[in-house]
């Protein structure tokens, strides 16, 4: 009885595979991958067309996590509301995400709330600790991509970029956005001798997996200038407590160690380390950026 279960079990489970394989096989663009994903909306950002989808593991891309997706139709946006339960299309592009084809398929109590509401909620606590601009940021006390101790300090006479990411991170629109734009932003300092005083940093959220080696290995990947951008990991509290200060909110799965959910935040950091911009999610261009650098950069 038990043998023919599992056989059946099997079966079913390969016919499953092979439906999944002809689906992906069909899809025009031959960069994108899409993954049926299934899940419960926690809240909606409507004037970015996005919800936080808490949804479960998408096999071969990554495991259970609660994050923020673009909807490519408004349409099946605006027909869900916090607590339904959804089956969708998560489409991922080389530089794209996004969530099509969502249907409603009923609807449960959410379980806690979601990291955005807690980090702009009424936590006083949490609010009066943020920093803001005219704030001068904290030294911290990091690790480089080198093993060196090293802390903000280390930059004081230049203008900081500073963001956070995981090099894990599944989603191409969350931190591998954030390393893309770092990139153009240091294609932009190697011409414009006007950004000579300019310094990247990414700082990791998930220092215990993302080491030294991890995140010389990530540079390296990126093609990153060392000498002007810099990589920091550290010990894992201090990293949250700085990472709080700037509205960074990081989730761990302790039965998961790979499900990290998240937010965004990118700081503009002036040479005397005042802070004079903090960027928050993914709609920032390098643009911006530059637009911000410019004035600094010129100042001295
Ligand atoms: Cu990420």
């Amino acid at each position: 009885m038990q043998f023919r279960r599992v056989v059946i079990a099997g079966l079913a489970i390969l016919l499953a595979a092979t439906a999944i394989v002809v689906y992906v096989d069909r899809r025009p663009a031959s960069s994108e991958h899409t993954y049926a994903l299934t899940g419960q909306v926690q809240s909606i950002t409507p004037d970015r067309q996005e919800a936080m989808v808490k949804h479960g593991e998408i096999k071969g891309l990554m495991p259970a996590m609660t994050m923020p997706y673009r909807f490519q139709t408004k349409a099946d946006l605006d027909a869900l509301k916090p607590g339904d339960l959804i089956d969708g299309t998560l489409v991922i592009a080389s530089n794209d995400a996004f969530l099509t084809n969502v249907k409603k398929t009923g609807e449960a109590p959410i379980e806690k709330p979601p990291p955005e509401t807690l980090v702009t909620g009424s936590n006083l606590d949490r609010a009066t600790q943020l920093l803001k601009p005219g704030d001068t940021i904290p030294d911290g006390a990091f690790v480089d991509q080198n093993n060196r101790k090293t802390s903000l300090s280390a930059f004081r006479g230049q203008t900081v970029v500073l963001t956070f990411i995981y090099t894990r991170c599944p989603l191409p629109t969350f931190c591998p956005m954030m390393d893309r734009h770092f990139v153009t932003l240091q294609e932009h300092m190697k011409a414009d001798a006007a950004l000579k005083r300019v310094h990247l940093v990414t700082i990791s959220f998930d220092p215990t997996r993302d080491t030294p080696a991890v995140l010389r290995a990530h540079a390296k990947e990126l093609d990153a200038d060392l000498t002007t951008w810099t990589f920091f990991t550290g010990d894992e509290k201090a990293i949250d407590a700085f990472a709080g200060k700037f509205g960074v909110y990081v989730v761990k799965n302790p039965n998961d160690q790979r499900d990290i959910t998240h937010n965004l935040r990118t700081a503009v950091i002036g040479p005397d380390g005042v802070v004079k911009k903090i960027y928050t999610g993914n709609e920032w261009t390098p643009e911006d950026i530059l637009m911000d650098l410019k004035p600094v950069a010129n100042a001295d």
